[in-house]
């Protein structure tokens, strides 16, 4: 397989030669389990591991290889190769270590877009959808709202969905599949862009899995019902994978985002976001910033004790990085000088400790 149906790019390809891999073998990482990696080379696929070096200067997980990410490699022989260096990322979908709060985990690196797949029946969850799209703008990958199970209700209740979404969440593609019947699955289909790199992320049982099998026609990837005893969903997807369509688009498929111990994380962050969506409706101006304004519902909340201040500096930080994002795709350029910056950084650094 060519690099570039991996998705290596002039941008990639120049990148990987300001910082010297050229002497080492190329590839993307296409899955992980337990620090074992399947890398895709020139040379088909290959088993890894990374060097002692690595392991050992690793300082946290973000600097261990994650799905999507570009790695320099020595290979051993045809089955097995070394990585040597990670490629400094151009964007990462991330979430909080289950294991350790304070620590991020990353799903999956140098995403372009989010498929933020959720089926429409219980599942849906525009709280949710807004913690997603959050991840998103912090890493300026845009988001595409997929909803699956289309089959399931009828069209008022799709209709009724639809327009609330779009009221709360405006600008945002929306897609509607079944998987069952393969309604709309075309449409999306043909909304995926050749050498684009997406990252499918919605709970456990949304549809993922089963969307990515009829996006390829094979059965590539095990897919499975929710545990009816739970309703928690027991996880199908074991690890994650990165897969290129025929149409050439690279999509990866992850667990679904509702992990133990994440959940009860992630229902706060839920209630958060009803609780100031309900005050806000309540702000003398539509178009309140909840910074200054007079009359302004979320700020009385604050003063008087009813919303608490974590809450408030929470939807501060996302209304940022909202901003942050949307002025981003108003100049492309943006993305470029961020990653210009992390790059001297990442020069800065691996100039101290040579491999
Ligand atoms: N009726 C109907 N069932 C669906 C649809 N999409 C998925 N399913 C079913 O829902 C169940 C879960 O689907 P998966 O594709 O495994 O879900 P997933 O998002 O990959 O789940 P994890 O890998 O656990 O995160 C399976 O039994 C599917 O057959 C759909 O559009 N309509
Ligand atoms: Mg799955
Ligand atoms: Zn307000």
């Amino acid at each position: 397989m060519q690099l570039q149906e991996m998705g290596f790019s002039p941008k990639v390809e120049k990148l990987a030669h300001d910082l010297a891999f050229d002497s080492f073998s190329l590839g993307r990482v296409i899955s992980e389990h337990k620090e074992r990696y399947v890398v895709a080379t020139e040379n088909g696929d290959v088993d890894a591991e990374i060097t002692g070096n690595l392991r050992f200067t690793a300082q946290c997980r973000e600097d261990f290889p994650a799905v999507g990410d570009w790695v320099a490699l020595i290979q051993c022989d045809q089955q097995f190769a070394v990585i040597h260096k990670i490629m400094p990322r151009f964007s990462a979908m991330k979430r909080q270590s289950v294991k350790n709060r304070s620590e991020s985990q990353i799903i999956a690196s140098n995403i372009d877009v989010a498929l933020l797949v959720q089926s429409v029946d219980r599942d849906f969850n525009i709280n949710r959808l807004e913690r997603y799209l959050a991840i998103c703008y912090s890493s300026t990958i845009e988001p595409i709202i997929v909803f699956t199970k289309v089959d399931l209700y009828d069209k008022e209740h799709l209709s009724k969905i639809i327009s609330h979404t779009k009221q709360r969440l405006p600008n945002i593609p929306v897609f509607t599949i079944s998987n069952a019947t393969l309604e709309g699955l075309e449409t999306l289909k043909m909304a995926l862009e050749k050498g684009k790199t997406y990252c499918m992320i919605g709970s456990s049982g949304a549809g993922k899995s089963t969307l990515l099998n009829n996006l390829t026609g094979r059965q590539l990837m095990s897919t499975g019902a929710i545990s009816k005893s739970t309703g928690k969903g027991r996880h199908t997807t074991s690890h994650r994978e990165l897969t290129v369509l025929d149409s050439g688009a690279i999509i990866i498929d992850n667990p679904g985002m509702r992990e133990a111990g994440l959940a009860d994380a992630s229902e706060g962050i839920e209630t958060m976001f009803d609780q100031i969506s309900t005050l806000a409706k309540n702000c003398r101006f539509s178009n309140c910033t909840h910074t200054s304004e007079k009359g302004c519902a979320i700020i009385e909340a604050l003063e008087n004790g009813t919303l608490d201040q974590a809450a408030y500096e929470n939807l501060m930080k996302m209304q940022k990085e909202q901003k942050r994002y949307e002025l981003s795709v108003e100049e492309k350029h943006r993305t470029d000088k961020i990653f210009g910056k992390m790059l001297k950084n990442y020069k800065k650094e691996s100039g101290k400790d040579k491999f």
